[in-house]
């Protein structure tokens, strides 16, 4: 009974629950916590002890309800109160200074923000006076899943905001690389199938009716976007994208790292090389890079397509490949009985995994390729899963 707590334990539970929404927002966020590991810990037990001698203090968005809760039946599905768009890709630089011109065609000097596109999945997150209150899967853009409960156990996710805003968010929900690693060490260890990629991995994690199942995975998330809303209404509305994101920043959210305004193509086309060039030193998987008009009202001017902003192209980088050494050839015998010529490689690392075996496709690709046991072939991952032989290469 609420009447039975006092009014020192209900500031104390208060107190704690901001000092360590503060705290692992350093940590998490920001990476540059101000406290030990210990520290934290021993506040966290210490609300955790009053949480469970004092029931009616309970609260959803309490720092200690991270770890996941009761499984459900199904997922809700959520109405997007406004279109979850996706972007339109381009493959090649052409493409790219295409879109920069005829910006440039409709647009007085044009600002583009340029940032990393996060291999992972879209989500929408709901806050209301700063509490977090739901957060969606972009499912077919127009509908998508209830999936609070899981993004409730990312850890860079904030339940309560700084200030007690009302707004609606975007961002794409990833597993880090080393994450996935131990995961599928794991698997492997306990004899169970192995994830694809860190992608797939992500999402099979973000759908788990089983929220403590989540919370073991170790999500992570990059803010993108925020919807014109409520932000908007009090006083000083973000006048473009880069202003919002460093807002949402501000307000306790992880945003996109390596994000850069450019005023040209050239400056375009050099970042998206940049980014390129760290790619592999990314702790995370990036498939491209998205270049989006930075101008707020810009945009409006620009308008929006049917399902993909007109303001905006994902640059979709070519798929990764590797050479390594052709060992030897083995056949694979398909659902259907059909056989395919499959290469055993030199075991090396390609978009995420390690790759040791690779399809040849059939025997017209060997002989047109001139594909010799000892040979070092080029391999790279078709849509990004399976792995493939493209071509042997002169020694
Ligand atoms: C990403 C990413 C995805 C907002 C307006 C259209 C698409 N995967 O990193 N989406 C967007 O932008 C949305 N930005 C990104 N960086």
């Amino acid at each position: 009974m609420d009447s039975l707590v006092s009014v020192e334990i209900k500031n104390r539970v208060e107190t704690l629950r901001k000092e360590l929404n503060y705290h692992s927002q350093r940590y998490y966020v920001y990476d540059a916590p101000e406290i030990s590991d210990y520290e934290y810990d021993m506040m966290y037990a210490e609300l955790k002890r009053l949480e469970e001698e004092n029931p009616s203090l309970y609260d959803a968005n309490s720092p200690t309800q991270r770890v996941g809760g009761k499984a459900l039946d199904k997922f809700e599905k959520v109405t997007h109160s406004v279109r979850m768009d996706s972007l339109a890709d381009v493959f090649s630089f052409e493409e790219t200074e295409d879109f920069c011109n005829k910006m440039e065609g409709e647009l007085l000097s044009p600002a583009y923000s340029v940032e990393p596109k996060i291999d992972g999945l879209s989500v929408s997150l709901i806050y209301e006076n700063g509490e977090f209150v739901k957060g969606a899967t972009r499912g077919d853009g127009a509908v998508g899943e209830d999936v609070t409960l899981n993004l409730r156990t990312v850890q860079s996710i904030p339940l309560r905001l700084n200030e007690p805003l009302s707004l609606t968010v975007r961002g794409e929900v990833y597993m880090p690389r080393a994450v996935f690693e131990e995961l599928n060490a794991k698997r492997e260890e306990r004899g169970e199938a192995l994830m694809a990629n860190p992608r797939n991995a992500a999402a099979g994690s973000l759908r788990q009716l089983d929220s403590k199942i989540t919370a073991e995975r170790k999500l992570d998330i990059f803010v993108f976007n925020l919807q014109e809303g409520d932000i908007y209404a009090d006083g000083h509305a973000p006048s473009s994208h880069t202003e919002s994101l460093d807002r949402l920043s501000e307000l306790g959210f992880k945003t996109l790292a390596m994000r850069t305004v450019a005023h040209s193509y050239d400056e375009v086309a050099a970042h998206i090389r940049k980014i390129g060039d760290a790619r592999q030193q990314l702790a995370y998987d990036i498939d491209g890079v998205v270049i989006k008009i930075d101008s707020l009202e810009d945009r409006r001017r620009v308008g929006e397509g049917t399902n993909t902003p007109k303001w905006a192209v994902a640059y979709k980088f070519p798929p990764e490949e590797k050479e390594t050494k052709l060992l030897d050839i083995s056949i694979a015998v398909g659902r259907t009985g059909v056989l395919t010529p499959t290469a055993e490689l030199s075991p090396v690392r390609l978009a995420g995994t390690t790759v040791s075996r690779a399809t040849l496709h059939n025997i017209g690709f060997i002989r047109e390729r001139g594909i010799m046991l000892g040979d070092i072939v080029t391999v790279r991952k078709a849509g990004d899963i399976i792995p493939e032989v493209v071509k042997a290469n002169a020694e």
